[in-house]
Protein backbone atom coordinates (compact mmCIF):
# COMPACT_ATOMS: atom_id res chain seq x y z
CA UNK A 1 0.00 0.00 0.00
CA UNK A 2 1.19 3.19 -0.95
CA UNK A 3 2.09 5.53 2.13
CA UNK A 4 0.33 8.67 1.73
CA UNK A 5 1.08 10.21 5.13
CA UNK A 6 2.87 13.57 4.41
CA UNK A 7 7.27 12.90 5.30
CA UNK A 8 6.96 15.90 7.92
CA UNK A 9 3.75 14.42 9.50
CA UNK A 10 3.31 15.45 13.27
CA UNK A 11 3.11 12.19 14.89
CA UNK A 12 2.20 12.32 18.77
CA UNK A 13 -0.32 12.34 21.46
CA UNK A 14 -2.18 15.14 23.84
CA UNK A 15 -2.85 15.91 26.85
CA UNK A 16 -3.61 18.98 28.97
CA UNK A 17 -1.79 20.47 32.08
CA UNK A 18 -5.03 20.39 34.83
CA UNK A 19 -5.68 16.87 34.27
CA UNK A 20 -2.03 15.49 34.47
CA UNK A 21 0.03 17.99 36.15
CA UNK A 22 -0.72 18.32 39.36
CA UNK A 23 1.14 19.89 42.03
CA UNK A 24 -1.21 21.80 42.29
CA UNK A 25 -0.16 25.05 44.79
CA UNK A 26 3.58 24.12 44.00
CA UNK A 27 5.96 27.09 43.11
CA UNK A 28 3.59 29.80 43.24
CA UNK A 29 0.65 28.50 41.25
CA UNK A 30 -2.31 29.78 42.51
CA UNK A 31 -5.42 27.47 42.15
CA UNK A 32 -7.16 27.01 39.03
CA UNK A 33 -11.25 26.59 38.63
CA UNK A 34 -10.68 22.92 38.18
CA UNK A 35 -9.08 22.82 41.62
CA UNK A 36 -12.09 23.17 43.20
CA UNK A 37 -13.96 20.64 41.39
CA UNK A 38 -14.67 16.68 42.97
CA UNK A 39 -16.58 14.70 40.40
CA UNK A 40 -16.51 16.55 37.38
CA UNK A 41 -19.96 14.47 35.79
CA UNK A 42 -21.68 15.23 39.41
CA UNK A 43 -20.82 19.15 38.91
CA UNK A 44 -19.97 18.80 42.63
CA UNK A 45 -18.08 22.57 42.14
CA UNK A 46 -16.66 24.32 45.56
CA UNK A 47 -15.94 27.83 46.42
CA UNK A 48 -12.41 26.62 47.67
CA UNK A 49 -10.81 23.50 48.35
CA UNK A 50 -12.56 21.75 51.53
CA UNK A 51 -9.98 19.45 53.62
CA UNK A 52 -10.63 15.77 53.42
CA UNK A 53 -12.20 16.05 50.05
CA UNK A 54 -10.25 14.42 46.92
CA UNK A 55 -9.90 16.78 43.90
CA UNK A 56 -8.50 14.65 41.47
CA UNK A 57 -6.23 17.75 39.60
CA UNK A 58 -4.16 18.25 43.09
CA UNK A 59 -2.39 15.44 42.32
CA UNK A 60 -3.58 14.19 38.95
CA UNK A 61 -0.84 11.85 37.67
CA UNK A 62 2.00 14.17 39.29
CA UNK A 63 3.30 15.14 35.62
CA UNK A 64 5.04 17.88 36.85
CA UNK A 65 7.23 15.81 38.86
CA UNK A 66 7.61 12.82 36.49
CA UNK A 67 7.65 14.34 33.39
CA UNK A 68 11.09 13.11 32.40
CA UNK A 69 10.66 9.92 32.86
CA UNK A 70 7.13 10.07 31.13
CA UNK A 71 8.59 12.36 27.82
CA UNK A 72 11.39 9.50 27.95
CA UNK A 73 8.87 7.32 27.01
CA UNK A 74 6.51 9.06 24.23
CA UNK A 75 10.74 9.27 22.92
CA UNK A 76 10.28 5.30 22.98
CA UNK A 77 7.11 5.16 20.79
CA UNK A 78 8.46 7.64 18.47
CA UNK A 79 7.04 10.64 18.93
CA UNK A 80 7.51 13.80 16.78
CA UNK A 81 5.52 16.17 18.65
CA UNK A 82 3.78 16.53 21.87
CA UNK A 83 0.65 18.52 22.45
CA UNK A 84 0.32 19.90 26.34
CA UNK A 85 -0.56 22.93 27.65
CA UNK A 86 0.67 25.59 30.28
CA UNK A 87 -0.99 26.37 33.23
CA UNK A 88 -2.24 29.85 33.30
CA UNK A 89 -1.83 29.86 36.96
CA UNK A 90 1.30 29.15 37.07
CA UNK A 91 2.61 32.08 35.15
CA UNK A 92 0.06 34.63 36.82
CA UNK A 93 -1.34 32.95 40.11
CA UNK A 94 -4.32 34.94 40.29
CA UNK A 95 -4.40 36.17 36.23
CA UNK A 96 -4.17 39.80 36.86
CA UNK A 97 -1.04 40.58 38.20
CA UNK A 98 1.55 42.80 36.18
CA UNK A 99 4.87 40.61 36.91
CA UNK A 100 4.56 36.90 35.74
CA UNK A 101 5.75 34.19 38.53
CA UNK A 102 9.08 32.91 37.79
CA UNK A 103 9.28 29.29 39.31
CA UNK A 104 6.02 28.87 36.80
CA UNK A 105 8.02 29.92 33.62
CA UNK A 106 10.58 27.81 34.69
CA UNK A 107 8.87 24.82 34.76
CA UNK A 108 7.59 25.06 31.42
CA UNK A 109 11.31 25.93 30.10
CA UNK A 110 12.25 22.55 31.58
CA UNK A 111 9.32 20.72 29.95
CA UNK A 112 10.01 22.26 26.90
CA UNK A 113 14.13 21.92 26.49
CA UNK A 114 13.61 17.98 27.48
CA UNK A 115 10.92 18.05 24.35
CA UNK A 116 13.17 19.32 22.30
CA UNK A 117 15.96 16.93 23.34
CA UNK A 118 13.90 14.10 22.78
CA UNK A 119 13.25 14.91 19.21
CA UNK A 120 9.59 16.38 19.98
CA UNK A 121 8.08 18.94 18.84
CA UNK A 122 6.04 21.04 21.84
CA UNK A 123 2.48 21.82 20.85
CA UNK A 124 1.19 24.48 23.27
CA UNK A 125 -2.61 24.65 24.43
CA UNK A 126 -2.62 28.50 25.69
CA UNK A 127 -5.87 27.89 27.63
CA UNK A 128 -7.05 24.24 27.95
CA UNK A 129 -10.38 24.31 30.37
CA UNK A 130 -8.45 26.51 32.46
CA UNK A 131 -8.03 30.12 34.31
CA UNK A 132 -6.98 31.02 37.43
CA UNK A 133 -10.08 30.84 39.73
CA UNK A 134 -9.66 34.38 41.46
CA UNK A 135 -10.21 35.46 37.40
CA UNK A 136 -13.76 33.84 37.36
CA UNK A 137 -14.47 34.74 41.03
CA UNK A 138 -13.28 38.47 41.09
CA UNK A 139 -14.40 39.47 37.21
CA UNK A 140 -16.90 36.68 35.95
CA UNK A 141 -14.24 34.82 34.04
CA UNK A 142 -14.47 35.28 29.59
CA UNK A 143 -17.90 37.04 30.79
CA UNK A 144 -15.47 40.48 31.34
CA UNK A 145 -14.06 42.09 28.65
CA UNK A 146 -10.98 42.74 31.23
CA UNK A 147 -10.11 38.67 30.32
CA UNK A 148 -8.81 39.85 26.95
CA UNK A 149 -5.78 42.28 28.93
CA UNK A 150 -5.01 39.41 31.13
CA UNK A 151 -4.78 36.92 28.38
CA UNK A 152 -2.90 38.53 26.14
CA UNK A 153 -0.17 39.57 28.46
CA UNK A 154 0.06 36.15 30.16
CA UNK A 155 0.18 35.32 25.91
CA UNK A 156 2.93 38.23 25.37
CA UNK A 157 4.67 36.67 28.50
CA UNK A 158 5.41 32.79 27.21
CA UNK A 159 5.40 33.93 23.30
CA UNK A 160 8.32 35.91 24.20
CA UNK A 161 9.64 33.71 26.64
CA UNK A 162 9.27 30.13 24.75
CA UNK A 163 10.48 31.87 21.29
CA UNK A 164 12.24 29.40 19.18
CA UNK A 165 11.22 26.28 20.88
CA UNK A 166 7.33 26.52 20.66
CA UNK A 167 6.34 26.77 16.76
CA UNK A 168 2.58 25.75 16.91
CA UNK A 169 0.15 27.69 19.72
CA UNK A 170 -3.24 27.14 20.29
CA UNK A 171 -5.23 29.79 21.74
CA UNK A 172 -8.00 28.05 23.64
CA UNK A 173 -9.13 24.10 23.92
CA UNK A 174 -12.65 23.64 22.24
CA UNK A 175 -13.70 27.02 22.63
CA UNK A 176 -17.17 25.55 21.37
CA UNK A 177 -17.65 23.55 24.21
CA UNK A 178 -18.32 26.83 25.87
CA UNK A 179 -22.01 25.80 25.20
CA UNK A 180 -21.76 22.55 27.29
CA UNK A 181 -19.00 23.08 29.96
CA UNK A 182 -19.58 26.62 30.23
CA UNK A 183 -17.38 26.60 33.35
CA UNK A 184 -14.74 24.47 32.04
CA UNK A 185 -14.67 26.54 28.94
CA UNK A 186 -15.45 30.08 29.60
CA UNK A 187 -14.86 30.15 33.58
CA UNK A 188 -18.57 30.87 33.62
CA UNK A 189 -20.66 30.51 36.85
CA UNK A 190 -24.15 31.28 34.94
CA UNK A 191 -27.24 32.03 37.00
CA UNK A 192 -30.53 30.31 36.79
CA UNK A 193 -32.04 34.20 36.37
CA UNK A 194 -29.54 34.50 33.32
CA UNK A 195 -30.25 34.75 29.85
CA UNK A 196 -27.76 31.47 29.57
CA UNK A 197 -27.01 32.14 25.70
CA UNK A 198 -26.53 35.79 26.04
CA UNK A 199 -23.78 34.78 28.73
CA UNK A 200 -21.86 32.29 26.61
CA UNK A 201 -21.80 34.29 22.78
CA UNK A 202 -20.68 37.66 24.91
CA UNK A 203 -17.83 35.18 26.54
CA UNK A 204 -17.31 33.39 22.94
CA UNK A 205 -16.90 37.01 21.47
CA UNK A 206 -14.48 37.78 23.98
CA UNK A 207 -12.42 35.03 23.30
CA UNK A 208 -12.68 36.14 19.83
CA UNK A 209 -11.13 39.19 20.24
CA UNK A 210 -8.71 37.83 22.70
CA UNK A 211 -7.89 35.24 20.11
CA UNK A 212 -6.85 37.31 17.38
CA UNK A 213 -4.89 40.11 20.13
CA UNK A 214 -2.81 37.01 21.14
CA UNK A 215 -2.17 36.22 16.96
CA UNK A 216 -1.14 39.72 16.56
CA UNK A 217 1.37 39.38 19.28
CA UNK A 218 2.33 36.24 18.15
CA UNK A 219 3.32 37.40 14.59
CA UNK A 220 4.83 40.59 16.21
CA UNK A 221 7.16 38.43 18.64
CA UNK A 222 7.92 35.61 16.53
CA UNK A 223 7.45 34.96 12.20
CA UNK A 224 7.97 31.07 12.88
CA UNK A 225 5.46 30.28 14.88
CA UNK A 226 2.09 28.96 13.45
CA UNK A 227 -1.27 29.90 15.64
CA UNK A 228 -4.04 28.03 15.60
CA UNK A 229 -7.40 27.73 16.86
CA UNK A 230 -9.02 24.24 18.01
CA UNK A 231 -12.80 22.78 18.25
CA UNK A 232 -14.60 19.71 19.32
CA UNK A 233 -15.91 18.63 16.05
CA UNK A 234 -16.76 15.02 16.39
CA UNK A 235 -19.30 14.16 13.34
CA UNK A 236 -23.12 14.78 13.66
CA UNK A 237 -25.72 13.45 11.13
CA UNK A 238 -29.46 13.66 10.69
CA UNK A 239 -31.43 10.92 12.65
CA UNK A 240 -32.95 9.86 9.60
CA UNK A 241 -33.56 11.55 6.13
CA UNK A 242 -36.77 13.52 7.32
CA UNK A 243 -36.00 16.47 6.03
CA UNK A 244 -36.44 18.24 9.42
CA UNK A 245 -33.78 16.17 10.88
CA UNK A 246 -31.48 16.92 8.01
CA UNK A 247 -32.04 20.75 8.51
CA UNK A 248 -31.82 21.05 11.96
CA UNK A 249 -28.88 18.74 12.25
CA UNK A 250 -27.25 21.07 9.66
CA UNK A 251 -28.11 24.70 11.49
CA UNK A 252 -26.65 22.77 14.84
CA UNK A 253 -23.90 22.03 13.07
CA UNK A 254 -23.30 25.35 12.64
CA UNK A 255 -23.62 26.65 16.28
CA UNK A 256 -20.07 24.90 16.62
CA UNK A 257 -19.02 26.19 12.99
CA UNK A 258 -19.91 29.79 14.29
CA UNK A 259 -16.27 29.49 15.90
CA UNK A 260 -14.00 28.30 13.53
CA UNK A 261 -15.97 30.59 10.48
CA UNK A 262 -14.50 33.47 13.08
CA UNK A 263 -11.27 32.00 13.93
CA UNK A 264 -10.38 31.03 10.03
CA UNK A 265 -12.67 33.61 7.51
CA UNK A 266 -12.22 36.88 10.12
CA UNK A 267 -15.65 37.55 10.57
CA UNK A 268 -19.28 36.43 11.52
CA UNK A 269 -20.97 34.13 9.52
CA UNK A 270 -23.92 35.60 7.96
CA UNK A 271 -26.37 32.86 9.64
CA UNK A 272 -24.59 34.72 12.95
CA UNK A 273 -27.30 37.16 13.22
CA UNK A 274 -30.44 34.80 12.91
CA UNK A 275 -29.01 32.59 16.05
CA UNK A 276 -28.73 36.09 18.24
CA UNK A 277 -32.03 36.85 17.01
CA UNK A 278 -33.50 33.40 17.82
CA UNK A 279 -31.75 33.09 20.90
CA UNK A 280 -32.09 37.37 22.34
CA UNK A 281 -28.60 37.63 22.38
CA UNK A 282 -27.72 40.89 21.83
CA UNK A 283 -23.15 41.36 21.24
CA UNK A 284 -21.71 44.22 22.95
CA UNK A 285 -18.76 45.12 20.40
CA UNK A 286 -16.60 47.75 20.98
CA UNK A 287 -15.20 49.77 18.07
CA UNK A 288 -11.98 47.69 16.52
CA UNK A 289 -13.05 44.68 17.59
CA UNK A 290 -14.59 43.97 14.10
CA UNK A 291 -11.02 45.05 12.08
CA UNK A 292 -8.80 42.74 14.77
CA UNK A 293 -11.05 40.04 14.38
CA UNK A 294 -10.25 40.02 10.79
CA UNK A 295 -7.02 40.67 10.17
CA UNK A 296 -5.57 38.33 12.39
CA UNK A 297 -6.94 34.84 11.15
CA UNK A 298 -5.73 31.17 12.40
CA UNK A 299 -3.12 29.63 10.78
CA UNK A 300 -4.25 26.30 10.99
CA UNK A 301 -7.30 24.61 12.70
CA UNK A 302 -7.06 22.24 15.26
CA UNK A 303 -9.79 20.23 16.62
CA UNK A 304 -10.85 16.83 18.23
CA UNK A 305 -12.96 13.87 16.81
CA UNK A 306 -13.89 10.76 19.04
CA UNK A 307 -17.09 9.75 17.87
CA UNK A 308 -20.34 10.61 15.96
CA UNK A 309 -23.75 11.77 17.04
CA UNK A 310 -27.28 11.67 15.59
CA UNK A 311 -29.54 14.28 15.85
CA UNK A 312 -33.40 14.20 15.66
CA UNK A 313 -35.86 17.57 14.89
CA UNK A 314 -36.76 19.00 18.11
CA UNK A 315 -34.46 17.83 20.43
CA UNK A 316 -33.03 21.44 21.27
CA UNK A 317 -29.61 20.87 22.70
CA UNK A 318 -26.43 22.20 21.26
CA UNK A 319 -25.33 19.26 19.23
CA UNK A 320 -22.28 17.95 17.56
CA UNK A 321 -20.29 17.82 21.39
CA UNK A 322 -22.59 16.79 23.55
CA UNK A 323 -23.62 13.44 22.47
CA UNK A 324 -26.95 11.89 20.51
CA UNK A 325 -29.82 14.05 20.41
CA UNK A 326 -31.41 11.27 18.32
CA UNK A 327 -31.52 7.93 18.55
CA UNK A 328 -28.38 5.74 18.78
CA UNK A 329 -27.03 5.45 15.31
CA UNK A 330 -27.43 1.40 14.83
CA UNK A 331 -24.69 1.20 12.46
CA UNK A 332 -22.26 2.16 15.03
CA UNK A 333 -21.06 0.32 18.17
CA UNK A 334 -20.34 2.32 21.23
CA UNK A 335 -17.70 2.50 23.98
CA UNK A 336 -18.19 1.70 27.47
CA UNK A 337 -18.87 5.76 28.31
CA UNK A 338 -21.58 5.61 25.21
CA UNK A 339 -19.18 7.13 22.31
CA UNK A 340 -20.20 6.14 19.02
CA UNK A 341 -17.10 4.57 16.98
CA UNK A 342 -17.50 6.03 13.76
CA UNK A 343 -13.85 6.13 11.90
CA UNK A 344 -15.50 7.39 8.54
CA UNK A 345 -16.85 10.10 10.54
CA UNK A 346 -13.06 11.70 10.84
CA UNK A 347 -12.96 11.27 6.69
CA UNK A 348 -16.10 13.29 6.73
CA UNK A 349 -15.07 15.43 9.00
CA UNK A 350 -11.47 16.65 7.67
CA UNK A 351 -13.10 16.95 3.98
CA UNK A 352 -16.36 19.51 5.42
CA UNK A 353 -13.55 21.52 7.67
CA UNK A 354 -11.15 21.48 4.60
CA UNK A 355 -13.82 22.28 1.80
CA UNK A 356 -14.99 25.15 3.92
CA UNK A 357 -11.62 26.28 5.10
CA UNK A 358 -8.63 25.57 2.92
CA UNK A 359 -6.35 25.31 5.79
CA UNK A 360 -4.40 23.16 6.61
CA UNK A 361 -5.74 20.76 9.71
CA UNK A 362 -4.49 19.43 12.91
CA UNK A 363 -6.18 16.52 14.41
CA UNK A 364 -5.44 17.43 18.20
CA UNK A 365 -7.35 14.46 19.93
CA UNK A 366 -8.71 11.50 18.82
CA UNK A 367 -8.48 8.48 20.97
CA UNK A 368 -10.76 5.47 22.60
CA UNK A 369 -11.50 5.75 27.15
CA UNK A 370 -11.97 2.11 28.44
CA UNK A 371 -11.57 0.34 31.26
CA UNK A 372 -8.36 -1.58 31.18
CA UNK A 373 -7.52 -4.55 32.71
CA UNK A 374 -4.15 -4.82 34.30
CA UNK A 375 -3.48 -9.12 34.07
CA UNK A 376 -1.89 -10.91 36.64
CA UNK A 377 1.64 -11.40 34.53
CA UNK A 378 1.38 -7.41 34.22
CA UNK A 379 0.32 -7.19 30.60
CA UNK A 380 -2.53 -4.79 29.65
CA UNK A 381 -3.95 -6.45 26.30
CA UNK A 382 -6.12 -3.12 24.32
CA UNK A 383 -6.56 -4.28 21.36
CA UNK A 384 -10.24 -2.52 21.22
CA UNK A 385 -7.76 0.66 21.39
CA UNK A 386 -5.03 -0.73 18.70
CA UNK A 387 -8.83 -1.46 16.36
CA UNK A 388 -10.25 2.11 17.23
CA UNK A 389 -7.00 3.91 16.85
CA UNK A 390 -6.13 1.64 13.89
CA UNK A 391 -9.68 2.17 11.92
CA UNK A 392 -9.18 6.29 12.48
CA UNK A 393 -5.95 6.70 11.15
CA UNK A 394 -6.86 4.41 8.19
CA UNK A 395 -9.49 6.75 7.74
CA UNK A 396 -7.20 9.69 8.43
CA UNK A 397 -4.96 8.96 5.50
CA UNK A 398 -8.56 8.32 3.18
CA UNK A 399 -8.94 11.93 3.76
CA UNK A 400 -5.63 12.69 3.21
CA UNK A 401 -5.49 10.70 -0.33
CA UNK A 402 -9.19 12.94 -0.42
CA UNK A 403 -6.75 15.96 -0.63
CA UNK A 404 -7.16 16.82 2.56
CA UNK A 405 -3.81 18.96 3.85
CA UNK A 406 -3.31 17.58 7.51
CA UNK A 407 -0.46 18.20 9.23
CA UNK A 408 -0.26 16.07 12.41
CA UNK A 409 -2.16 13.91 14.76
CA UNK A 410 -1.90 13.26 18.31
CA UNK A 411 -3.56 11.26 20.23
CA UNK A 412 -5.54 11.63 23.12
CA UNK A 413 -3.85 10.82 26.19
CA UNK A 414 -0.99 8.57 25.12
CA UNK A 415 -0.20 7.84 29.05
CA UNK A 416 -3.64 7.67 31.16
CA UNK A 417 -4.46 10.60 33.07
CA UNK A 418 -7.74 12.34 34.47
CA UNK A 419 -11.07 12.46 32.38
CA UNK A 420 -12.16 15.98 31.61
CA UNK A 421 -15.72 15.30 31.23
CA UNK A 422 -15.75 12.89 34.70
CA UNK A 423 -12.77 13.17 36.67
CA UNK A 424 -12.02 9.49 36.50
CA UNK A 425 -8.97 8.30 35.69
CA UNK A 426 -10.28 5.03 35.35
CA UNK A 427 -11.73 6.25 31.93
CA UNK A 428 -8.40 5.41 30.48
CA UNK A 429 -6.76 6.41 27.36
CA UNK A 430 -2.93 5.83 27.45
CA UNK A 431 -0.69 3.39 25.74
CA UNK A 432 0.93 3.47 29.28
CA UNK A 433 -0.79 2.57 32.10
CA UNK A 434 -0.78 4.20 35.19
CA UNK A 435 -1.73 2.77 38.67
CA UNK A 436 -3.92 4.91 40.07
CA UNK A 437 -7.86 4.72 41.23
CA UNK A 438 -10.93 7.09 41.37
CA UNK A 439 -9.96 7.98 44.75
CA UNK A 440 -6.13 8.74 44.11
CA UNK A 441 -5.18 5.90 45.65
CA UNK A 442 -2.31 3.78 43.62
CA UNK A 443 2.04 4.05 43.39
CA UNK A 444 1.20 5.77 40.39
CA UNK A 445 3.66 3.32 38.55
CA UNK A 446 3.68 3.31 34.70
CA UNK A 447 3.28 0.56 32.89
CA UNK A 448 3.11 -0.28 29.26
CA UNK A 449 0.31 -1.39 27.30
CA UNK A 450 0.24 -3.47 24.16
CA UNK A 451 -0.71 -0.42 22.09
CA UNK A 452 2.08 0.76 22.70
CA UNK A 453 4.59 -1.28 20.68
CA UNK A 454 1.58 -1.21 18.16
CA UNK A 455 1.47 2.98 17.85
CA UNK A 456 5.52 3.02 17.72
CA UNK A 457 5.48 0.53 14.57
CA UNK A 458 2.71 3.54 13.24
CA UNK A 459 4.94 6.15 14.03
CA UNK A 460 8.01 4.27 12.55
CA UNK A 461 6.44 3.28 9.12
CA UNK A 462 5.07 6.84 9.27
CA UNK A 463 1.27 5.26 9.27
CA UNK A 464 2.36 2.90 6.30
CA UNK A 465 2.17 -0.28 9.15
CA UNK A 466 -1.60 0.38 10.81
CA UNK A 467 -2.74 -3.65 11.11
C1 LIG B 1 -11.83 16.72 25.13
C2 LIG B 1 -10.94 17.55 25.98
C3 LIG B 1 -9.91 16.81 26.72
C4 LIG B 1 -10.31 15.43 27.04
C5 LIG B 1 -11.03 14.65 26.00
C6 LIG B 1 -11.60 13.31 26.40
O1 LIG B 1 -13.09 17.26 25.17
O2 LIG B 1 -10.29 18.56 25.25
O3 LIG B 1 -9.45 17.60 27.76
O4 LIG B 1 -10.15 14.95 28.25
O5 LIG B 1 -12.06 15.41 25.47
O6 LIG B 1 -12.72 13.53 27.21
P1 LIG B 1 -12.94 12.78 28.57
O7 LIG B 1 -11.73 13.07 29.39
O8 LIG B 1 -14.16 13.37 29.16
O9 LIG B 1 -13.09 11.35 28.24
Amino acid sequence: MNNNFPENFLWGGAVAANQCEGAYLEDGKGLNLIDVVRHRIKGEIDDKPIEGMYYPSHKAIDFYHRFKGDLALMAEMGFKCFRTSISWGRIFPNGDETEPNEKGLEFYDKLFDEMISLGMQPIVTISHYEMPLYLLDNYGGWRSRKLIDFYTRYCEVIFRRYKGKVKYWITFNEINAIHFNPYGAGGLRIKPDENKMQVIYQASHNTFVASSLAIKLCREIDKEAKIGCMLALSAFYPATCHPDDVFETYELRRRSLYYSDVYMRGYYPNYAKHIWDELSVNIKMEDGDEKVIKKYTCDFLAFSYYKSSTHSYGMPVFGDTGGNTGKPNPYLQSTAWGWQIDPKGLRYVCNELYDRYQKPLFVAENGMGNIDVVEEDGSINDDYRIDYISRHLMALRDAIKDGVDIIGYTYWGPIDIISAGTGEIKKRYGFIHVDMDNDGNGTLKRRKKKSFYWYKKVIESNGENLE
